[in-house]
């Protein structure tokens, strides 16, 4: 087979000529395919039968145990000036970065299928979406993406139409770390991905394409692409206001695209709808607004910690159709992870290995289930309405154990801008390295932005014009600990009373008073009826503490400086308006 466009066509032959595969197969995206993709895994050992009664049709796949997360330090932006992929981002120029990957790819197939994946980021029938085509010698990656993206025959044939794509090519080589790289080329809309099978690193419709490539276009066209969840938040009058809410990975997106509202909420008619639970693609539409889609089809979520009581939906989403990453299994074949609270028992761990709880977790901290949003009960109509939903309001947060209160507003869109450019996050284990560590994460973007970070400020900035109908900023974080090292939120379904605020500040009805970093609630501008809050969690949630924040915006300063003259003034300008009204 081959498609009707000879630029694609001849992408395909150029790589097989290089990587020199036994056979290419073109991905249709049907049922049968994937039955016999399946079936070829099983019979090597890639995937994993399940428990058919509890889990039915569901797979584990166990990774190679140095092939568990994201690779910051191997990922490139290859862009012809360094300037251009900035601090933020690792860089090689594009003719050394070709001559690397092409030297991995040489042969690289050899004994191996090429599968060719047509695939759209959104609704297939929206103008908001855009598609791309990932060639890879790895079938576990053909049947993630066909969870995570709208792949095959619709997706080919609107490539077909409209001529271009983005080209991602990917093998899983050796699976050796010394031989691993993930690299971009913005201005040719290549992808090259060599030596991972793990998601971020080799389902290049995710995080490669959707983030990083597409933050690139989104700057050109006058558009943005987001490390944010989606939900809708209806009220009892059966409104609803559609949130944007960019956390850091593994920092709560796909718990709160899902949530369930607590007791008394559910029974006043509250409810959460998810449209996305980590991609937003948004633009300015007729009216102002901003408009945003979900680029993608799936969850590809974290299994740690989802349980009946924190993620219902989650949890109902992944009982049949799923794929599990590096989890533990029970033994009966029931996929079992840290937190799952379900009264089981693992007996074999991420790696195969008998469990020993003296030794280590059963699941990996980053292990993972992909799974259809279709699957899942909270999943709103709207999310494959090709004009995409407006948005309310635009929440950052992060993992900040300690100076950050519960919720404050941002004053204006500047202020915002400010807001999202000096978040800070304790790392988790998405990514390879430490864990714990608090660093600069503006926007949750610092692993995926496409572009020097101090343009991609001016870019935020450059959406306050006139006719603008922008949403208004907050900033959250659901991981403050007290003094004995617990958290001091109860989180989860409970974020729902400060989601419940928001809105309220949206609509005019909410109490917020002022302060240097914004409009916070004081105790009685958000309901606490029937949560245990002790007078140090209130204190620390509602609190200001300015000493702390003094050192904050001093450290935000320097950040900021770190970009050189290519910061925007304004953002400059903002942060010393704050820091002096401080004190
Ligand atoms: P990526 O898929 O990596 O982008 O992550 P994500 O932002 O979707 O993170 P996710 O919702 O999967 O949450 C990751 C971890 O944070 C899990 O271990 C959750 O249990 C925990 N978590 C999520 N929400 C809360 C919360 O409100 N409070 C607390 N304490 N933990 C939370
Ligand atoms: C993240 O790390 O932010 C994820 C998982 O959502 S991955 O697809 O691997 O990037
Ligand atoms: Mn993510």
């Amino acid at each position: 087979m081959s498609s009707r466009l000879d630029a694609l066509n001849q992408w395909v032959l150029d790589v097989a000529r290089l990587t020199r595969p036994d056979a290419i197969h073109w991905c249709d995206g049907s049922d049968t395919e994937n039955d016999a993709l399946i079936a070829r895994m099983q019979a090597d050992g890639t995937l994993i039968k399940l428990n058919e009664r509890t889990h039915p049709d569901s797979w584990l796949h166990r990774s190679h145990p140095d092939d568990v997360a994201r690779v910051e330090h191997l990922t490139f932006v290859c862009t012809s000036e360094q300037d251009d992929a900035g601090p933020n981002n690792h860089w090689m120029s594009p003719v050394d970065g070709h001559a690397q990957m092409d030297a991995l790819f040489d042969g690289c197939m050899v004994g191996r299928t090429l599968y060719v994946i047509p695939y759209c980021m959104g609704p297939i029938d929206s103008p908001l979406s855009r598609c791309g085509v990932e060639i890879t010698d790895s079938p576990y990656v053909v049947a993630n993406m066909r969870i995570m993206t709208r792949m095959g025959a619709a997706a080919l044939a609107r490539i077909e139409r409209e001529g271009s794509f983005v080209k991602g090519l990917h093998s899983t080589g050796e699976l050796d770390p010394d031989r691993r790289f993930i690299m971009h080329f913005p201005d040719e809309l290549t992808i090259k991905s060599y030596g991972s099978g793990y998601g971020g690193n080799a389902l290049l419709g995710k995080k490669c394409h959707a983030l990083r490539i597409a933050s690139h276009q989104a700057r050109k066209e006058g558009w943005l692409a987001e490390h944010m969840l989606i939900l809708g938040l209806e009220n009892p009058q059966g409104q609803t206001h559609y949130i944007a809410a960019a956390f850091p990975s593994a920092c709560g997106k796909t718990n709160l695209a899902m949530l369930i509202p607590p007791e008394g909420y559910r029974e006043a008619g509250w409810r959460v709808w998810t449209i996305g639970d980590d991609i937003c693609w948004m633009r300015p539409g007729e009216d102002g607004r901003l408009y945003a889609i979900n680029p993608e089809a799936g969850f590809f979520g974290v299994a740690p910690g989802t349980s009946e009581k924190s993620n219902p939906n989650a949890l109902a989403t992944i009982q049949h159709d799923a794929i599990f990453t590096n989890v533990g299994v029970t033994a009966d074949n029931q996929p079992w992870w840290e937190g799952i609270d379900n009264g089981q028992q693992p007996a074999t761990d991420w790696r195969g290995e008998p469990y020993d709880p003296a030794m280590r977790p059963a699941a990996h901290p980053n292990a993972r289930f992909t799974v259809s949003a279709k699957q899942c009960p909270s999943y709103s109509p709207m999310a494959e309405d090709p004009q995409g939903v407006p948005i309310s309001a635009i929440v950052f947060g992060g993992r900040r154990a300690s100076l950050v209160p519960l919720v404050f507003e941002a004053r204006d869109w500047t202020h915002g801008v400010l807001v999202g450019a000096s978040m800070g996050s304790e790392t988790t284990a998405a990514a390879a390295g430490q864990v714990g560590v608090m660093r600069r994460d503006p926007m949750a973007m610092k692993p995926f932005c496409g572009y020097n970070f101090a343009d991609y400020f001016a870019h935020w900035l450059s959406f306050d014009r006139d006719g603008a109908k922008l949403p208004k900023v907050f900033h959250v974080n659901w991981f403050r600990k007290g003094s004995d090292g617990k958290f001091l939120w109860p989180g989860f379904g409970d974020n729902l009373r400060v989601l419940e605020w928001i809105v309220g500040r949206v609509e005019g009805t909410a109490g917020a008073v002022d302060t240097p970093i914004g409009l916070q609630p004081t105790e009685g501008d958000i309901n606490l009826g029937g949560l245990d809050l002790g007078e140090e969690a209130r204190s620390l949630l509602f609190g200001f503490d300015r000493a702390g924040w003094q050192a904050e915006l001093e450290s935000i300063g320097s950040y900021l400086e770190d970009y050189g003259p290519r910061i925007p003034v304004a953002l400059m300008e903002e942060q010393a308006r704050i820091a002096k009204s401080i004190g």
